[in-house]
Parts: C-alpha cells; sequence; structure tokens
C-alpha cells in the first residue's frame, strides 16, 4: 500500500564557475545597443509605383527555385517509401542515430513549400515594412543532421522579407560531426546574411543562444530551433507586434511536421498556448474562455501563460533589460519555464500570434542525454516559485536533492526589476491551473485528498479524480467534475481519522483489493470493515 517514508537530505550547493570568455560575451551583449536599426532599410531607393513598392518591400532574401509539385514531400506532403533490404537498412540507422527519419529527409528539396495553415484574415492584413524592426535570427544547433538544419536556414531565408531580416546568426554547440565542420562553411560562404559561430565547448542551448545574441545586430531577436520550416508571411506578425508592443514576447504558431513522413501537420483550427503541470512538465492547452473574450478577432494575439521554448522573436533590448536566460542552466530544459514565469512576473507579456506558423520536427525520443533539465527546473523553482516551489518538490521529492548552483544573481535579478509574486502569476495569468492544497497527510507524490473530498490526481495537467463507476466496485479516474461545488457523489469521499476512505455513495469503503478479475491488485469498493487493506496513507515517497 502506500508506506510511509521521507529522508531529509540536505541540498548541497555547488557553485558553478563560468569562463572569463562567456563574461566577456555577456558584456559585449550589453554594449552592443539596440539603436543599430538600419538605416539602409529605410532610405532604400524602393520604386515608386505603389505595386512593385509592394513587391520590392515583400521579397524575400532569396526566391525559392520553380515548384517541382511531384517532388517528395513537397507542399508539406507525407513520404511514404517502401523500402527493402539495403535501403531499408539505411532508412533505419539515420532513425537510431538521429531520432529523425533523415533517409526521408535527405530526398526532400530544402526548398520545398508548405500548403496553407494561416487564418485567410492574416492574408489581408498590410505592413507598413520601412516602419517594422529588424530581426537576427538566432539557431542554435547541436549535432543535427545535414538537410533539416539546411532546410531550415534555406526556408528563413525564402520566407522572411530582405528589408527585415539582418542576418540568420547559426551557432554550433560543439558538434562533433564531420558534415558540420568545414562542409558547412563552404555550403553557407557563398550567402548573404548567414554568419557562424562556434562554441569551444558543450554550452547547451542557452549558452548557445545567448552566443548568438550577443553578435547579433538586428532590433528584435528571433529564436528558432535547427529543423524547423517557416511558413510564408511568418515573420511579419511577430515584428509587427513587437513594434506595437515592445514589452511583448512573441511566438508563432508551432506546427508539427512528422519525424517520420515530414507531413507538415498544421493545425487547422485555433492554436494552443502553453501551460505546465506541477512536476514542472510543459503542457499544451487549448484557448481558454476568458482569454477568447478578451481578444476581439480570431487573429489577435493569444496570451500564453508559457512557452515552449524554441522559437520566439523578443525585442533584444527588452531581452536584456529582462535578464536574457539564466546562464547556469545547461544542455536542455526548464529555460522556457523559467522565461515564461520571468516574462510575466516582470511585467512583460507572453503571446502566441495565430497569423504565424513555423514548422518544428517533435523527434521520435530525445536524441541526447536531458538528465540536466531536472537542475534547470530546480533553478527555476527556486528563483520565481516562491512557496510553490513545495508543490513541485512534493511531486518530484529527489529534486529536492540535486545540486542547482548558485541563483543569487537570479534573486537579485528579480529583486532589481521588482517582479511579481507567483501567487500574482497563478491568479491573473494561469487561472485555469489547479492549485493543489497539499495539507499535511493528505497529499502523497501523485494524489490528494482534497478538502472537498476529493481524491485528486493532479501530477499532470488536467488532473483527474478517483471516481466510483456505475457498477460501484472498481475505482477509475476521471475528469474531475469541474470544481462543482458539492462535490457529485460518483467522486465524493470522506477520508475518516481510522484512515478509511469512505464512499458515501455506495455506502462502502476503499479497499486494496488483491485478486480482481484480471489477476491484478487494484483500488477496488468494499463493505467496511477493519481490514488492513482498507487503511489510507497518503505518503510522498522517494522514487
Ligand atoms: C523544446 C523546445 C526547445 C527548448 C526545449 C527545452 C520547441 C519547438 N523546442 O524542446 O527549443 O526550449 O524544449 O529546453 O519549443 N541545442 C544546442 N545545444 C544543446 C542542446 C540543444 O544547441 O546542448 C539546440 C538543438 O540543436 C535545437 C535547440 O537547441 O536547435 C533545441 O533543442 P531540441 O530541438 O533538442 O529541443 P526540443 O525541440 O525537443
Ligand atoms: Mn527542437
Amino acid at each position: 500500500m502506500m508506506a510511509l517514508y521521507w529522508r531529509r537530505i540536505k541540498l548541497k550547493s555547488i557553485f558553478l564557475l563560468f569562463g572569463a570568455c562567456f563574461v566577456g560575451y555577456l558584456l559585449f551583449m550589453r554594449n552592443s545597443s539596440d539603436s543599430m536599426s538600419s538605416t539602409r532599410r529605410r532610405d532604400a531607393p524602393g520604386p515608386q509605383d505603389p505595386e512593385t513598392d509592394e513587391e520590392f518591400l515583400t521579397k524575400p532574401v532569396y526566391e525559392k527555385p520553380p515548384l517541382d509539385v511531384n517532388g517528395l514531400g513537397e507542399l508539406g506532403r507525407a513520404v511514404k517509401l517502401d523500402l527493402q533490404g539495403e535501403d531499408k537498412k539505411k532508412e533505419q540507422e539515420s532513425i537510431d542515430k538521429h531520432q529523425i527519419n533523415i533517409y526521408v529527409s535527405d530526398k526532400i528539396s530544402l526548398h520545398r513549400r508548405l500548403s496553407e495553415r494561416r487564418n485567410p484574415l492574416c492574408k489581408e492584413v498590410k505592413y507598413d515594412y520601412r516602419s517594422l524592426p529588424t530581426t537576427s535570427v538566432v539557431i542554435a544547433f547541436y549535432n543535427e543532421a545535414w538537410s533539416t538544419l539546411l532546410r531550415t536556414v534555406h526556408s528563413v531565408l525564402e520566407t522572411s522579407p530582405d528589408i527585415l531580416l539582418k542576418e540568420i546568426i547559426l551557432v554550433d554547440d560543439y558538434s562533433d560531426r564531420a558534415h558540420l565542420k568545414a562542409p558547412l562553411e563552404a555550403y553557407i560562404s557563398g550567402w548573404r546574411k548567414v554568419r557562424l559561430i562556434r562554441a569551444n565547448k558543450r554550452e547547451g542551448l542557452v549558452r548557445a543562444r545567448l552566443l548568438g545574441a550577443s553578435i547579433s545586430t538586428g532590433d528584435v531577436l528571433t529564436f528558432l530551433d535547427c529543423h524547423c520550416e517557416c511558413h510564408t508571411g511568418w515573420l511579419e506578425p511577430l515584428l509587427q507586434r513587437i513594434k506595437e508592443e515592445p514589452s511583448a514576447v512573441v511566438c508563432p504558431v508551432i506546427d508539427v511536421i512528422d519525424w517520420n513522413t515530414f507531413q507538415y501537420l498544421g493545425n487547422a483550427g485555433e492554436p494552443q498556448i502553453g501551460g505546465f503541470d506541477w512536476r514542472l512538465v510543459f503542457t499544451w492547452h487549448v484557448v481558454p474562455p476568458y482569454e477568447q473574450q478578451r481578444r476581439r478577432s480570431p487573429i489577435d494575439v493569444i496570451r500564453s501563460p508559457t512557452m515552449a521554448g524554441g522559437l520566439f522573436a523578443v525585442k533584444k533590448d527588452y531581452f536584456l533589460y529582462l535578464g536574457t536566460y539564466d546562464t547556469g542552466m545547461e544542455v536542455w530544459g526548464g529555460e522556457n519555464l523559467e522565461f515564461s514565469f520571468r516574462i510575466w512576473q516582470c511585467g512583460g507579456t507572453l503571446e502566441v500570434h495565430p497569423c504565424s506558423h513555423v514548422g518544428h520536427i517533435f523527434p521520435k525520443k530525445a536524441p541526447y542525454s536531458r538528465s540536466k533539465a531536472l537542475s534547470n527546473s530546480v533553478r527555476a523553482a527556486e528563483v520565481w516559485m516562491d512557496d510553490y516551489k513545495n508543490l513541485y518538490y512534493h511531486r518530484n521529492p529527489h529534486a529536492r536533492l540535486e545540486a542547482f548552483g548558485d541563483v543569487t544573481a537570479r534573486l537579485q535579478l528579480r529583486q532589481k526589476l521588482g517582479c511579481k509574486s507567483f501567487k500574482w502569476f497563478l491568479d491573473t495569468i494561469y487561472p485555469d491551473l489547479s492549485v493543489p492544497e497539499d495539507r499535511p497527510g493528505m497529499f502523497g507524490m501523485f494524489f490528494e485528498f482534497t478538502s472537498a473530498g476529493e481524491i485528486q490526481y493532479n501530477t499532470r495537467a488536467p488532473e483527474g479524480c478517483a471516481a466510483v463507476d456505475n457498477v460501484s466496485t472498481y475505482l477509475t479516474v476521471m475528469h474531475c467534475s469541474g470544481h462543482l461545488k458539492p462535490v457529485p457523489p460518483d467522486q465524493k469521499f470522506e477520508f475518516r481519522k481510522d484512515g478509511t476512505l469512505f464512499h458515501p455513495g455506495s455506502n462502502k469503503c476503499l479497499e486494496a483489493v488483491s485478486k480482481t478479475d484480471n489477476g491484478k491488485p487494484a483500488p477496488g469498493l468494499r463493505t467496511c470493515s477493519d481490514s488492513a487493506n482498507q487503511h489510507w496513507v497518503f505518503e510522498e515517497r522517494m522514487p
């Protein structure tokens, strides 16, 4: 059953030291002011005729080659190859190596077009191109395959108006694959606006992105992952929004590119927004009703409590003001929630623009170790979550043991910027997140007994509640019946002093039934007795 033990082990703080070069590039970032907005652009001798002027202003850095409508994967179609023998083996090897079907990717044009995914209203918006800020697109990569990386770069060049794109900065985070060395340099050397910078040790995505940002010259920083494809018109809405609201951090809609078939699975309906659960895992959500009411048009920006992390635009001077990233974060994970909390708590807004679409390949599984994600999340919790961090630790007890380094400087930043509390963030920005009560003795790693009388599973979002099925013999997990008060009878329990969980609806007690119909132990409802199998304890347990 649920035995109780909880070891208190003192957290060791490990102070991480960063090399002088790193401090150096941060200083450089601070000095490279934002005022370098392109004068060339505004003075550019554009044709006077409005029609040709429009053509001139929207002209991408490079045009796509003529469309081969029958090309594999063209227009975002799925590629399905019927491979045999040696070819099949090669395909499998590419998947094992990259967790993406690179065999298929290599057969698709690096310049392919995508089918239309935007709301038709988006195409009617007219932009005053000469007054939009310029952007530097920063793409960090670690051991990325050739075709996915280069398709990303071509797609940015071919969908971004020349007048708006200052440069693409590729940051090699100490990759060790040969194709990313001299061949990459040779390939990009002939192109306008593409720069390559290399880290001299593995920095992780946070410091790799900052390395790119440190040499950027655009007004706005736009970050992308290295396996993306931009949709026509993706850039203008992001820059327009930042022009209107310089403290807005704006994400495109992230469409899914299938890792196996490369099908572009755009979400035709309303985009989803970001949330998180109490294990600090990022989650996707539909737009809540209060946000739908706030918006006046289906192409208005959508406020989002959190971002997925990889794809967003932020005004460079605002990014500096907000304290860029937490440079104590390694490799992967946690930085997206940390930045999201910081944006909201420190006075910015985080939004998804429904007119900006970018495809991203979500790999089959993680292609490299992500073990640092835990200490990154702990850093985020320690700096931004106040006492709510305990809700995280309760659900992830070994996070308490994680050496997360020194967060003093980040706490000072929070103070300096006069940022709001996590409670404010939950109440104002993410009111639909269910906040567990975690009353002593009434919660464990996965379940808690709420003061309303539910056995709630609130580790993952959306939370579920233990419910008694129609036959009243076994327990199932259902959507909690909203916050209906009183709780409906199927989900209502009493946790009695003797440790029994009584279900008034059936007049029975919850019992750990050792032999059920399918031979497996399960919680069931039985006539109340003094059986030890009807005594329950809620507890945290070290995994
Ligand atoms: C998501 C984000 C990702 C990041 C991550 C949390 C999207 C689409 N992606 O996971 O951007 O926020 O959540 O940390 O929102 N990279 C390096 N050095 C490293 C590790 C990664 O440069 O040590 C690069 C990598 O090549 C890629 C980017 O960082 O371009 C993000 O990594 P990912 O694609 O493995 O992360 P993803 O998409 O699973
Ligand atoms: Mn990615």
